[in-house]
């Protein structure tokens, strides 16, 4: 006799994604302990139980430089081998890629600015903080994290059905020519051209972690064909991305009408969270995608030190079965989230209620 199995996520992960180690993040100018560190990666797998493990498959870089230009990927292929060229290692004792100098409009004043020499003045041109540091095994690293998102896209490509990217450094804050908010490579953009790529007209990108993707949300801003929704602690309430993020942000030229942003407030709990992540899943199945890419941060947690949202297990599980209810086939790729003691029991939470 048949019986109904349960489905159970596979789970893509890399050893390789371990190799980047920022040590530190300097913040309003002070070197404090870096968030994002290896032992998320597993923190996570140790969490993951019976679901079946696959490592990811090397791919070419033709579908990331559909996401970012080939001048950021050389700098950011090159950027610590450089650094160590220069004497900061000698002089101050720093081995990673910090900036310290930001080319924005308030020094161009819309004047041609000349490249940099210094390798110390050439960072801040692509990366827009301080905490997103570079050192040996980053590009390493962030590279295989697109691998892990792409071997998920393949999965799911095959199955129909849905597959976990534990993707690590994360990238939704990584914009088309610059990187940021602990991210480099935008994992999540390039498994929405994978998507593409194996057939899908239009894909929506559900963006669950608590800060907003504005690196995702400008890489396809004035797309129709990829959606953007992101639901997340209010940029205006001083979180992180800080300028971006807010309600009025719909899109531009093609795209105008197709990203949807909702911030919360801090403290903002399971019901609320849900009820956004109802929202704009609904929205994305209404406006015609036939895939998705989920974002899953879960930093929006109640314990994790990096936002003020206070959703729990059961908030996870149930955005993971709202999601499975409305829009398959899923690449699930692994965002933020920093608390290691409840993070893998709140990614398990996700991809249990996902699978019910
Ligand atoms: C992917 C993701 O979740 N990125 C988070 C980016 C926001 N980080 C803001 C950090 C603000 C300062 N936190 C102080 C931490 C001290 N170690
Ligand atoms: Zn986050």
């Amino acid at each position: 006799m048949l019986c109904a199995m349960t489905f159970s996520t596979p789970v893509v992960w890399s050893p390789v994604t371990r190799r980047h180690e920022p040590k530190h993040e300097v913040w309003v100018g002070v070197q404090t302990v870096g968030s994002e560190v290896p032992d998320r990666v597993d923190a996570i797998l140790g969490a993951m139980g019976e679901r079946e493990p696959f490592a990811a498959h090397p791919y070419d870089d033709a579908l990331l430089e559909r996401v970012h230009d080939r001048d950021f990927l050389a700098y950011l292929r090159r950027a610590h081998a450089t650094w160590m060229e220069g004497p900061y290692a000698d002089v101050v004792g720093q081995d990673r890629v910090v900036p310290y100098f930001f080319p924005t409009h308030a020094l161009a004043q819309g004047m041609p600015l000349h490249r940099p020499a210094a390798a110390h003045a050439l960072a801040g041109g692509y990366c827009y903080d301080t905490m997103t540091v570079i050192g040996d095994g980053t590009w390493e690293a962030a590279r295989s994290a697109v691998d892990v998102a792409l071997t998920a896209v393949e999965i799911v490509a095959e199955t129909g059905r849905s597959a976990y990217a534990l993707c690590r450094p994360p990238g939704h804050h990584a914009t088309r020519s610059g990187f940021g908010g602990s991210c480099y490579l935008n994992n999540a953009a390039v498994a929405a051209e994978g998507l593409l790529a194996a057939g899908h007209r239009r894909v929506g990108v559900l963006d669950l972690d608590a800060h907003h993707g504005n690196g995702t949300q400008s890489i396809f801003w004035e797309r129709e064909d990829v959606l953007y929704a992101s639901l997340h602690v209010d940029p205006g309430a001083g979180w992180f991305p800080h300028v971006l993020g807010y309600a009025d942000e719909r899109g531009a030229g093609a795209g105008e009408g197709w990203t949807r942003n909702v911030p919360l407030a801090p403290g903002t709990g399971d019901a609320a969270w849900t009820a956004a992540v109802i929202e704009l899943t609904t929205w994305l199945h209404g406006s015609g995608c036939t895939a998705l890419v989920v974002s899953l941060g879960v930093d929006a947690a109640a314990e994790d030190p990096e936002s003020p949202l206070q959703v729990t297990r059961d908030g996870f599980h149930t955005a993971g079965g709202v999601i499975a209810a409305s829009l398959r086939p899923t690449v699930i790729v692994q965002e933020g989230g920093y608390h290691l003691e409840t993070l893998g029991g709140l990614v398990d939470a996700f991809l249990a209620g996902h699978e019910a």
